[in-house]
């Protein structure tokens, strides 16, 4: 039977948009090459192309308007495997704001293929042209049509180095144009020019896509087809594959857990709160739990609060955040101050752990309070808090934190390891 890659017959396209053509083909020109549901990776931007991913069942993930060519370029070096598909959706916008990106995966051969949705306006926020806007082309905000010709992302990629790059029109049956650059190694990149029937047709009444492209001396052609160059470096050849079983996290231990729960880390900066969290989430998947780690800081990140968001569960999580923590851990006044709204809105049922040095705020939650710092030192105490925690909730295997804490640098201070030891008596 054939690989179903899309799950929904409805897409959330408007009707008649080019993005529909471009998302059904993709799946039919994956079953031409004969290519699993896993080991396709589909990086989308931020645009109404870039809505798809929940139909898809392949890998996903969603990246920042113009940026998702830099983040599949760390995808497909960190995978290092020919054998994964990275494709990347991106609107002409995407593609404008993001050029460097675009110039520099094909400069350096990254292996994916990039699919731009050239619907020549920004799509989702209304119809603004972009940069590949065709000269004439009126857009919602630009009535009279711009006054430039765009740029031609099909000759700079080429000029840059792709190994094959085609433009397309977006009508009909494309799976083939798509095969053949999916089936490419190194950077290729197909753009298929559509017209976005909301905005585009509405501005430019009575237009058609071919004449369109004849009138602005677009060419449809392939740019480039040259032979693979696949990005390679020393360091690279060195690095293990995201995907190694070097870098698995080995079911060990066991955990008590039914459902999720949600910890709150706040403390100061460069006293080791995301590292401890790390070391906790790594725990928990050593106990056979999903974990999340969402860590906050500001941009100066050395100086203020640093907080991580946790979830460990025995289900796999969909929303990272937590609006409510069962479990506020905070060690220090930046963290007081950083956590005070989820402190204030705790209820009955939740945790709070926190320092003894602090004055403990008014809160419904149950309070301890532990001399972390006096005992173990600033730096310390973020992780002895979370060796407390444990020793009360009994969540997941004590031993499974010990290990991440002596597998870690920190266990390298003997007097510290022995303190740890004697009082939880690990
Ligand atoms: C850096 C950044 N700038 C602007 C926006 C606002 N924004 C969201 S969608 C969008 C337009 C997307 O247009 P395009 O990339 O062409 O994709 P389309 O919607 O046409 O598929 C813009 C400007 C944003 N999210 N991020
Ligand atoms: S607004 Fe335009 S680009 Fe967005 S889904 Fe509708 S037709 Fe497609």
């Amino acid at each position: 039977m054939e690989t179903k890659f899309i799950n929904t017959d409805t897409l959330p396209f408007c009707s008649g948009c080019g993005h529909t053509t471009i998302s059904r083909n993709t799946e039919k020109a994956l079953q031409k090459i004969g290519l699993n549901l896993l080991d396709v990776i589909l990086v989308t931007d931020i645009g109404c192309h870039g809505i798809i991913d929940k139909a898809f069942d392949t890998h996903t993930v969603h990246g920042l308007h113009g940026r998702s060519v830099a983040l599949a370029s760390g995808i497909s070096a960190g995978v290092n495997n020919p054998d994964k598909k990275v494709i990347v959706y991106i609107g002409d916008g995407g593609a404008s704001i993001g050029m460097q990106h675009l110039l520099d995966a094909a400069h350096n051969g990254y292996n994916m293929t990039v699919v731009v949705h050239n619907n020549m306006l920004y799509g989702m926020t209304g119809g603004q042209p972009s940069e590949l806007t065709p000269k004439g082309f009126k857009t919602p905000t630009l009535p009279q049509g711009a006054t430039h010709k765009g740029y031609d992302i099909c000759g700079l990629v080429a000029t840059a180095g792709a190994s094959y790059v085609s433009r397309i029109t977006g009508i009909g049956d494309i799976s083939d144009q798509l095969a053949e650059a999916f089936s490419r190694t190194g950077f290729s990149l197909v753009e298929v020019m559509e017209i976005c029937p909301s905005y585009g047709v509405k501005s430019n009444p009575g237009i058609k896509l071919k004449t369109l492209i004849e009138e602005a001396g677009i060419e449809i052609k392939v740019y480039a087809d040259n032979e693979p160059k696949a990005f390679e470096t020393q360091e690279r050849n060195d690095l293990p594959s995201l995907f190694s079983p070097s870098l698995e996290i080995k079911e060990e231990f066991t955990h008590r857990l039914d459902k999720p729960v949600r910890l709150f880390l706040s403390g100061t900066a460069g006293e080791g709160v995301q590292s401890a969290a790390e070391m906790f989430i790594r725990a928990g998947m050593r106990c056979g739990l999903q974990g999340t780690k969402k860590g906050s800081y500001p941009v100066t990140v050395g100086v203020g609060f640093s907080a991580s968001n946790l979830i460990l569960s025995p289900e796999p999580i969909f929303y990272t955040g937590a609006p409510r923590p069962d479990v506020i851990l905070v060690t220090s006044e930046d963290g007081i101050k950083f956590a005070r709204k989820l402190i204030d809105n705790a209820g009955e049922e939740a945790l709070l752990i926190i320092d003894s040095t602090l004055e403990t705020p008014k809160t419904r939650a149950r309070v301890v309070s532990h001399h972390f710092r006096e005992h173990f030192g600033g730096r310390n105490a973020m992780i002895t808090a979370l060796f407390e925690y444990l020793r009360q909730s009994n969540i997941i295997s004590m031993d499974a934190l010990k290990k991440q804490f002596m597998d870690s640098k920190m266990a390298a201070n003997t007097k510290l390891k022995a303190l740890i030891e004697e009082t939880f008596g690990i």
